[in-house]
């Protein structure tokens, strides 16, 4: 069975997304995510120009093959743009092979190892009143666990916090790359940060948490990469006596030895990887267990072929996932990371906050989301079909994250 075709498909439901289309010598239709959020067409340009012509003819079942093929035989390795295209094509080829066999692709990876994912959902407000209700609403969504960030007194927006001012009044749980309004360039928006209010405010919305809904709820907090190793050992410790599920990307993690100092300085669960794209970024947070959970996605990290073996080497170290499942995954990208969630042994808890309804009408999903648990469906292969049509009529939008400057204007590392 060849591949016969590739095609890589941008639509922009309301935020960007690339999507590989593959199609075989028996016409069967295999989806892979190469979505890069503020550099979608970096990984279209990348798969369109060299990736494309070096798969058409190629073996569609040689997955592993056909992963080093193109880790090595670009000579550049690593990197977002390179991972996300690679990822793409590693998914399209598994989609391919299970729905060949007949299965749910989870049932390829070893079967289920569980009957759901736990999944996390994000609430957030300006003040703490907002939020409580926030989480209010996710539990009645169903959600057990759930991410929590506020706005902090004296900044006029966070990353983060739906609703917030720079969200141009529409509610965002998720955080959005924003686009310009119509005629002026797209930059991104830059916002003001002050990490001292930010310590000082945080144990308070999760001391406020905590008493309005007790001690059981799992709560989760981004630091999106702000924070020094110190500062970073400072906010785990003050959050101990709030028993946080996870702290993600409380510092930058270029710097893997900076974790050293946090891990030494507190026992508050550390999630980290989001970022990342390969198992190099991990190498020495996994072997010295500086962290507690993986944040990679299938998207941006080789794909399932690489995410798999990820695991495994984090297993070795009672390490679980916790994988990124923002809105900017496609639906494509969520459903390869269910398929993965149900099926390797060292499962956390998967993020999940559902895409807007254009988005769910171009991808049609098999997966489901029911009393906190996801799953990725029983229909064969990832269990998605995406409209090419009615994706096409989504033009392409540049919109950017924001960046973040510190008081005195210097920009800030995250
Ligand atoms: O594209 C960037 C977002 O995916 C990221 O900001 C989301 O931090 C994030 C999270 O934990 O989902
Ligand atoms: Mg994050």
């Amino acid at each position: 069975m060849r591949i016969d075709a590739v095609d890589v498909v941008v639509t922009s439901p309301g935020r960007n997304f690339v999507t590989l289309r593959l199609t075989t010598s028996d016409g069967v239709v295999g989806l892979g995510d190469a979505t890069l959020n503020g550099r979608e067409l970096a990984v279209a340009s990348y798969l369109r120009d060299h990736v494309a012509p070096l798969l058409v003819g190629r073996d569609a079942h040689n997955i592993e093959d056909t992963w080093q093929y193109l880790y090595r035989g670009a000579y550049w390795r690593r990197g977002p743009v390179t991972m996300a295209a690679i990822a793409a094509v590693d998914m399209a080829l598994w989609d391919i092979k299970a729905k060949v066999a007949g299965l749910p692709l989870y049932q390829l990876l070893g079967g289920a190892s569980r009957t759901g994912a736990l999944a996390y959902g994000h609430a957030s407000g300006r003040d703490i009143p907002e939020l409580l209700d926030s989480v209010r609403e996710h539990l009645a969504l169903g959600y057990r666990a759930i991410r929590v960030q506020t706005g902090i007194p004296g900044l006029d927006s966070v990353y983060g916090v739906a609703a917030s001012s720079a969200g141009g009044g529409e509610r965002y749980d998720y955080e959005p790359a924003r686009r310009s309004a119509q005629g002026t360039p797209v930059r991104p928006v830059e916002e003001v940060w002050d990490t001292r209010a930010y310590l000082r405010h945080v144990p308070t919305v999760f001391e406020a948490v905590r008493s309005e809904f007790g001690p059981e709820l799992p709560l989760l907090h981004d630091a999106h990469h702000r924070l020094t190793p110190n500062q970073a050992a400072q906010l785990g410790r003050s959050l101990e006596p709030y028993k946080l599920f996870w702290l993600e990307d409380c510092t930058p993690a270029e710097n893997q030895e900076g974790l050293r100092r946090v891990r030494a300085q507190t026992t508050t669960p550390l999630a980290i990887g989001e970022v990342f794209n390969s198992v190099y970024d991990y190498q020495t947070l996994i072997t010295e267990q500086l962290i507690d959970y993986v944040r990679s996605s299938v998207t941006h990290s080789g794909g399932i072929t690489a995410l798999r073996k990820l695991m495994d080497f984090a297993a070795i170290y009672q390490i679980k996932s916790g994988f990124h499942g923002p809105t900017d995954v496609s639906p494509v990208g969520m459903a390869a990371a269910l398929h993965l969630d149900v099926a390797i042994h060292n499962f956390g808890i998967q993020e999940y906050m559902k895409h807007n309804a254009q988005t769910l009408d171009l991808f049609r999903t098999s997966y489901s989301f029911v009393d906190g648990l996801l799953d990725p469906g029983e229909a064969p292969g990832l269990g998605v079909d995406l409209d090419l049509e009615a994706a096409r009529a989504f033009e392409y939008t540049p919109a950017y994250l924001p960046v973040n400057r510190l008081l005195d204007g210097t920009m800030h590392d995250w």
